[in-house]
């Protein structure tokens, strides 16, 4: 909410996992209130167009949210911006496991959420299953990768995805990839696109969960926390279960 309002912008765009599951019980008070902000931004007189691209967790809530939130959901969506074209797409179409094991995924992500529970408090145990799988994965690559070669096949000059919580820019014959990285983990990025081109910021205010500045990753790090399935591939059974 402290970003959206210190902001002035046209458009909006949700690069998906929006929510992490189907179970609304989970949704606290100040859920509801980005929603209910959100679909206000959205009313025609303020102008913001609010655009919603599905992740894999929100894959399927398209109809739901739309109606829920006023808001149009996208499995990949284009816009022309100062002469260039621009995709968002979520990025877990390049993250091969997920894309071709969305139930075992689904499973992963119970399994998850129950160590989560478990270590509510110190965080400790998946913090650490995150980084080994982020590093034996190499996610970020990946998705980087797959990114780039599709917005190259549509002749896009900008592709944004989220999908690895890990900010990442990157430039390749003449396309930019830029990954959003997460709003859940110590580290809370997102991106602007103004004349001057895209920036990464990290959002400077309090959050629930913050860990202490230093163990924070640097911007290009291609390594950052994962706070979702990731943890079940520790299992080895699981290549790339996240989130
Ligand atoms: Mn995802």
């Amino acid at each position: 909410m402290a970003v959206l309002e210190s902001h002035r912008f046209r458009r909006l765009v949700l690069l998906g996992d929006i929510f992490a599951d189907l179970n609304f019980r989970r949704l606290t008070g100040d859920h509801w209130k980005l929603l209910s902000h959100i679909r206000k931004l959205s009313n025609p007189r303020r102008r913001v167009e609010v655009v919603w691209v599905e992740g894999n967790h929100d894959h399927g809530l398209a109809q739901l949210m739309s109606h829920l939130v006023g808001v149009p959901v996208y499995e990949r969506y284009v816009w022309e911006y100062a002469g260039k074209r621009h995709l968002a797409i979520h990025g877990h179409q390049f993250d091969r496991f997920v894309s071709r094991n969305l139930l075992l995924s689904r499973l992963g992500e119970q399994i998850f959420y129950g160590i989560q529970k478990l270590d509510a408090d110190s965080k400790i145990f998946s913090r650490f299953l995150d980084r080994m799988n982020t590093r034996w994965l190499r996610l970020s690559d990946k998705v980087a990768e797959g990114a780039l070669e599709y917005a190259r096949a549509g002749n896009c000059d900008r592709v944004f995805c989220g999908h690895t919580h890990a900010a990442l820019t990157l430039t390749r014959d003449g396309i930019e990839y830029h990954n959003s990285g997460s709003w859940v983990d110590a580290r809370a990025t997102f991106l602007t696109i103004d004349p001057e081109g895209v920036r990464t910021h990290t959002y400077a205010g309090g959050t629930h969960h913050c860990y202490p500045r230093e163990e924070r990753e640097p911007d290009t790090a291609p390594v950052a926390d994962l706070f979702e399935p990731a943890a079940i591939s520790t299992a080895s059974a699981y290549q790339s279960l996240r989130c």
